[in-house]
């Protein structure tokens, strides 16, 4: 009798267990991504990240690649017909909180998504606007500069080019602070709410090539020019511009308005960089 009492007792309680976890409204973010086998950068990382930060991750696939944590071996996009039917079919049933976009490689893919955005309505993008991989391997075709500028960016709540990404879009080469600037306001020109350069790759430009430990993001809403700081940790990373837009979206998807959001997502990229480990023979993988 006490044994049975005791049963129903539990029952009891992982019926409600059940019940608050299900009923528990939990925010979502979709990704619009390419796959990366070593889930460290790409759409892997993206749910990761939207899983780190209590958000509900989505995903569709616009490419795949074969790569690890030294080299892209092989990229392929991914059909648009089929790129749309993922897309049709996740948001006929589950609309998202926010989005982001990482590589969507074909100007087929672009168009398509662009297209959804605006038939569906959905809100809170975030574009990365990826080009290169970072072994420095190309990840679009030819014409997905102007696709991005022409379809995409009108539609964003946020692009978060890295300093290359900024100046090949916007055309600026970027020498200095001011050259920074400059570019965001010519990518501010090309239609989203906010343009967010992320400074990690400062050292990557000749021009700027200097020893410095902090690394600066520039954030442009069309009003005036905000700097984050943030410490600039050592080393080759993976999957820290896909981390930094993929916190972006989903702290946009809990709510915050977009200076918070690019706050908490910075902190959370540096100390995922902190954490970063190293499982392969190149880069460092962050850990969220
Ligand atoms: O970090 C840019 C990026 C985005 N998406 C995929 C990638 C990479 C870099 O390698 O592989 C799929």
């Amino acid at each position: 009798m006490a044994i049975k009492r005791v049963f129903y007792f539990n029952k009891i309680l992982i019926d409600l267990s059940t019940a608050y976890r299900y009923n528990k409204q939990m925010k979502s973010a979709l990704t619009i991504a390419g796959s990366d086998p070593t889930c460290g950068a790409g759409l892997q990382m993206d749910i990761r990240v939207f899983n780190a930060l209590g958000v509900y991750g989505l995903s569709a696939i616009s490419a795949l690649t074969a790569q690890n944590t030294f080299n892209v071996a092989a990229v392929s996009g991914i059909d648009r017909e089929f790129l749309e039917a993922q897309l049709r079919t996740l948001l006929d049933d589950i609309r998202p909180d926010a989005l982001k976009t990482g590589m969507l490689f074909s100007v087929d893919a672009i168009t398509a998504v662009a297209e959804i955005i605006r038939e569906y309505g959905l809100e809170n993008l975030v574009i990365d606007p990826v080009t290169l991989s970072s072994t420095g391997a190309s990840l679009m075709e030819s014409g997905v500069l102007q696709a991005m500028k022409t379809e995409l960016f009108p539609l964003a709540k946020v692009i978060t080019p890295n300093i290359l990404e900024a100046s090949v879009i916007s055309g600026i080469t970027i020498a200095n602070e001011n050259d920074l600037e400059t570019a965001a306001s010519v990518l501010k020109n090309m239609g989203p709410e906010t343009v967010v350069i992320t400074g990690g790759h400062l050292d990557l430009l000749p021009a700027l090539k200097r020893e410095t430990d902090s690394t600066i993001e520039l954030l442009y809403d069309g009003q005036a020019f905000h700097r984050v700081y943030g410490e600039k940790v050592p080393g080759e990373f993976h999957g820290t511009g896909c981390a930094f837009s993929a916190a972006i979206t989903a702290f946009l998807a809990l709510g915050y308005a977009i200076p918070e959001a690019v706050a908490k997502a910075k902190e959370f990229v540096v100390k995922a960089v902190r954490d970063a480990h190293a499982p392969g023979k190149g880069m460092k993988l962050l850990h969220v």
